[in-house]
């Protein structure tokens, strides 16, 4: 049951940001669901309610099993604790806790207060997977960070420095835009800026949010000239400078509309950009700026995409040379994608 209510919150995947992806399932003492549903956009109904109301009368005595503690809290809807008590649930089966400091443990001390049984950690690990961006903002205060490399099967990025190679296939160029569009943001260095001159743009696929746009140019080389700058529909550009960035080159990106921040740090920056409303980060060239990221320890799940060329050892290592830390990998996961082969993990830091 708990894991059909995790199929059900996976349904609502890339449209809830800044909000958790939640499904719940109402099962009768007969052990019939007798409703079920998911949270499918912040500020719509939470999943528990979804569920209650597709079961109506029937909730009473019945088992609700939720991907996430129920909240006490009244924000845009109101605390699911109470319609849970009000429709006679007698047992709830939580997933994983809600670390959102209005919950964060109220919802299931306020069931529990009022005799309803409550259980928790059922398929945790999978809960927790499937919520990593809204956990990374609670739990570690910045955004979740997925880097995307598309590699040769000698492990190289491109032919060689400041050039544009075309490495994965048009399987992988699809799927590439679902990722993008199941995050908040894309990042890339300003060497991709000036090399490619992106759009970094959701294509194909559908997507009702906002989209932003993130360039890392410590020292503002970003010309007022770039396509990301001159694709507004294409969504917000930020452009991460260093505090010591030329303020007339502030001024001069500002006036093409981006919104220009200084931090000292990539871990600065990803503090700044959850504080902008970036839950997840899909960081996507080059390879500087990926190696920055694996340097500083700052890669939560990573996506990797190995094409049967051969570009030989004058070409541009994957990550600038950085060795992977397999060690640090789990989850891992690897698929035919057309002609490629692509491979998903977690990332692990142990901080
Ligand atoms: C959801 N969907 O199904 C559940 C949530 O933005 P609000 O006011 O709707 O409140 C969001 C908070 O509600 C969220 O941070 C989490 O703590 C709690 N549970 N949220 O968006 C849901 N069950
Ligand atoms: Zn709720």
């Amino acid at each position: 049951m708990m894991r059909r209510a995790l199929f059900h919150a996976a349904r609502a995947q890339g449209a809830t940001a800044p909000n958790p992806l939640v499904g719940a399932v109402v099962v009768d003492a007969s052990g019939v669901v007798v409703g079920q549903g998911f949270h499918e956009r912040a500020g719509d109904p939470h999943a528990e309610t979804v569920a209650l109301e597709a079961a109506g009368a029937r909730s009473r005595g019945a088992t609700m099993y939720v991907t996430l503690e129920p909240c006490c809290h009244t924000g845009r809807t109101g605390p699911c604790t109470e319609r849970i008590l009000a429709a006679g649930i007698s047992r709830v089966v939580v997933a994983t806790l809600d670390p959102d400091p209005r919950v964060s443990g109220g919802g299931i001390a306020r069931l529990r207060a009022a005799g309803v049984a409550v259980d928790v950690g059922l398929e945790e690990a999978a809960a927790r997977r499937l919520n990593a961006a809204f956990l990374a903002a609670h739990e570690c205060g910045r955004v979740f960070v997925v880097l995307k490399a598309a590699v040769s099967r000698d492990g190289r990025i491109a032919a060689a420095a400041g050039e544009r190679t075309a490495i994965s296939g048009p399987a992988a160029a699809r799927r590439t835009q679902l990722l993008r569009a199941a995050t908040d943001a894309i990042g890339v260095g300003v060497g991709t800026i000036l090399v490619d001159d992106p759009l970094l743009t959701v294509r194909d696929v559908v997507r009702d949010r906002p989209f932003t746009r993130v360039v890392f140019d410590r020292t503002l080389r970003t010309p007022e000239t770039a396509r990301v700058l001159g694709s507004p529909h294409g969504g917000r550009v930020i452009v991460v400078a260093s505090p010591a960035a030329p303020a007339a080159r502030v001024r001069a990106l500002e006036a093409r509309g981006a919104v220009v921040i200084g931090a000292a740090s990539l871990d600065a920056a990803c503090r700044q950009l959850l504080r902008l409303d970036v839950q997840t980060l899909l960081v996507e060239g080059g390879g500087r700026l990926q190696r920055g990221f694996w340097e500083a320890g700052l890669v939560d799940r990573l996506h990797l995409i190995v094409a049967p060329a051969v570009i030989g050892g004058q070409g541009v290592p994957l990550f600038d040379g950085y060795p992977l830390p397999w060690d640090r990998l789990s989850g891992l996961n690897a698929e035919p994608c057309g002609q490629d082969v692509w491979i998903e993990a977690d990332v692990h830091w142990n901080h």
